[in-house]
């Protein structure tokens, strides 16, 4: 898969996904992410990339011309799934990362605080948001975007880090995990995952799972329900 994110801000980008799982998939080579300053493609001498709103008001706006012609610059950009980070998108969830996932070539646009000339949206093909909470710009957005799609290509998780069992891989919350010590603080692991029961194991993650989800989160719970009747 290959990645590109047009950004003011490359130093917002580069230094986080050097890091960690997503890091080691890049130099393992199962992703490319390839970071573009559209400031770069400013056709004024002052590399200005935004300018006063037409009909007035407070703020500036991001002009279209260098977005354009930095996403004009990306190979292959025609074919690429081209993605606007902003607040008024689609809230990202499970299965809107799953479906960027099966894709070759992503090209994300951050957005800006101080928005952007609405002819930028005719050359993307959807917008996303990441919640209903205001950030001062998409770099943030962005960076959800590619940790939860990479995480789910092939080769890119090992075994033990599989996502197989993920919050929100069946719709469900996760089940109560422990690791040593048995008892800390008077604290108790519970005693049947150290049965060595391994059918009564997972009933009772199984069961932890839905009182969880319901307690939580009812809106998955109930989504659930429906599903598995
Ligand atoms: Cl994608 N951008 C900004 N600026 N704020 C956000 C967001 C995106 N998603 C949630 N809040």
């Amino acid at each position: 898969m290959r990645i590109d994110v047009l950004t003011l801000f490359p130093g917002m980008i580069l230094p986080v996904i050097k890091e960690s799982i997503i890091g080691r998939a890049i130099s393992e080579g199962n992703v490319t992410i390839n970071v573009i300053d559209f400031r770069d493609f400013s056709t004024n001498k002052h590399q200005k990339v935004d300018d006063y709103p037409f009909g007035g008001g407070v703020g500036m706006v991001l002009q279209v011309e260098p977005i354009v012609r930095a996403l004009r610059s990306i190979e292959g950009y025609q074919e690429a799934l081209k993605i606007i980070t902003t607040p008024q998108g689609e809230t990202l969830h499970q299965s809107l990362s799953e479906s960027f996932s099966h894709q070759d070539h992503l090209i994300i646009l951050c957005g800006h605080y101080e928005g952007f000339d609405e002819r930028v949206r005719d050359y993307f093909d959807c917008e996303v948001s990441i919640g209903d909470y205001v950030l001062t710009g998409g770099e943030y957005a962005a960076l959800v975007i590619i940790d939860s799609v990479i995480r789910l290509r092939p080769g890119v998780l090992n075994k033990d880090e599989s996502h197989q069992d993920d919050s929100f891989s069946e719709g469900l919350l996760e089940y109560p995990q422990y690791t040593r010590p048995r008892v800390f603080e008077g604290k108790d692991v519970p005693e049947v995952l150290l049965s060595g029961n391994h059918q009564a194991i997972k009933a009772w993650r199984d069961h932890e799972r839905l009182k969880r989800t319901k307690e939580r989160r009812k809106d998955l719970y109930d989504r659930y329900i429906k599903r598995h009747k």
